[in-house]
């Protein structure tokens, strides 16, 4: 690949990490509040992906979104100002977390409901199909999300219309805290799709190279008329399911691969009581950015001062978002009301 291209996917998945821990900083100082999902240790799914996106594709994600939004090129401050529910927010301060939408960009939204993502996504595409354009929708959801009814009804109809929607699978082994195995019958997510005749593979999705390549592959043939593809990407997040949640159902052993000798206590003093950094768990653990990094300098298409660079630049980037949202003022209560669609007349059906 590229070394630019390289270069692009590296910045973006230092970008997305180095946001979603000062959103973190900042929910703990009480700057604002609600729920928030992170993203870290997930990277190289939405940036594997969503760089092989052309503009004119759709995404529809879930309520773990930031990321997605972010590397889509949503504006940082624009994402950190509707995290703070200030005015200049990319939903204007109505959306928050877990509903980022930005039409412009094609992105049709991150989603609270589980399982909500997938008849949306195939509405998009049956939009496309209709005009007949040569576009893709991708799809994001989780692995607890393949449970939900909306799953089946979806594919089948997806499989039935040969709507151009790639089904992209997070797959990071838990749904909040039930890891896969318990809650679903048929762990390989993309099993699942041959019961709708659906075409699926699973891949390594710590490796942004690979879930890269495969998802242009794909992308083209979806968006050429080959009908609908479930991806299904292995990876795992490192914090809990959302600041609300601790982790601690998470066996020793599996998160003591991921962390360092002695993690919780290391990490004793971090804002996050119960958790290591994230640095301290990318050193010892399969992390997508380090095997990013490792991979272009092994290369030669990477050197230290370029990296140092990056982060310089990519600090300096949240920094200002974060002082954008703080100054940003709060939306008025009757603003509030604004974007509300309100049937103003009485109806009796009968
Ligand atoms: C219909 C519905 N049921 C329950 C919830 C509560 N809930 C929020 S996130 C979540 C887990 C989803 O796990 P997964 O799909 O694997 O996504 P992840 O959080 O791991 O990214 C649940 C059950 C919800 N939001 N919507
Ligand atoms: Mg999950």
């Amino acid at each position: 690949m590229e070394r630019e291209q390289i270069h692009k996917m590296l910045r973006d998945m230092l970008r997305a990490r180095a946001f979603e821990e000062r959103a973190a900083e900042e929910y703990s100082k009480g700057n604002f509040t609600g729920f928030l999902h992170l993203y870290p240790g997930e990277e190289a799914v939405a940036v594997g992906v969503i760089h092989a996106a052309e503009p004119s594709d759709y995404i529809v994600t879930t309520y773990r979104e930031h990321v997605h939004a972010l590397v889509r090129g949503t504006p940082s401050k624009a994402i950190m100002a509707e995290l703070f529910g200030r005015r200049d927010g990319v939903c204007k301060g109505m959306g928050g977390s877990m509903h980022l939408f930005d039409a412009e960009r094609r992105f049709m939204g991150g989603y609270a409901i589980v399982g909500e993502t997938y008849p949306i996504a195939i509405g998009v595409g049956y939009a496309v199909m209709l005009r007949k354009l040569p576009e893709a929708v991708i799809c994001f959801f989780g692995d607890g999300a393949v449970n939900q009814g909306t799953f089946h009804e979806s594919l089948n109809m997806a499989a039935l219309w040969r709507l151009p929607v790639l089904f992209v699978c997070e797959n990071n082994h838990y749904q909040i805290g039930t890891e896969i195995h318990r809650h679903s019958a048929v762990t390989d997510v993309y099993k699942r799709a041959a019961a709708y005749n659906i075409p699926a593979e699973k891949i390594n999705g710590m490796d942004v190279l690979t879930v890269n390549r495969t998802t242009q592959r794909l992308l083209k043939q979806i968006r050429s008329g080959g009908g609908p593809y479930l991806l299904e990407l292995e990876t795992y997040r490192f914090r809990g399911h959302s600041m609300a949640d601790p982790g601690t159902y998470r066996p020793a052993v599996e998160v003591h691969s991921f962390t360092t000798q002695d993690p919780i206590s290391i990490a004793a003093h971090e804002i996050e009581l119960n958790y290591p950094t994230t640095d301290q768990i990318a050193e010892v653990g399969p992390d997508c950015i380090t095997l990013l990094t490792q991979h272009a300098q092994e290369k030669g298409q990477l050197i230290e001062q370029e990296l140092a660079l990056m982060k310089d630049d990519i600090a300096k980037e949240i920094d200002a978002a974060v002082d954008f949202a703080l100054q940003s003022p709060q939306p008025t209560l009757e603003e509030c009301l604004d974007d509300f669609n309100i049937n103003q007349r009485t109806e009796i059906l009968i």
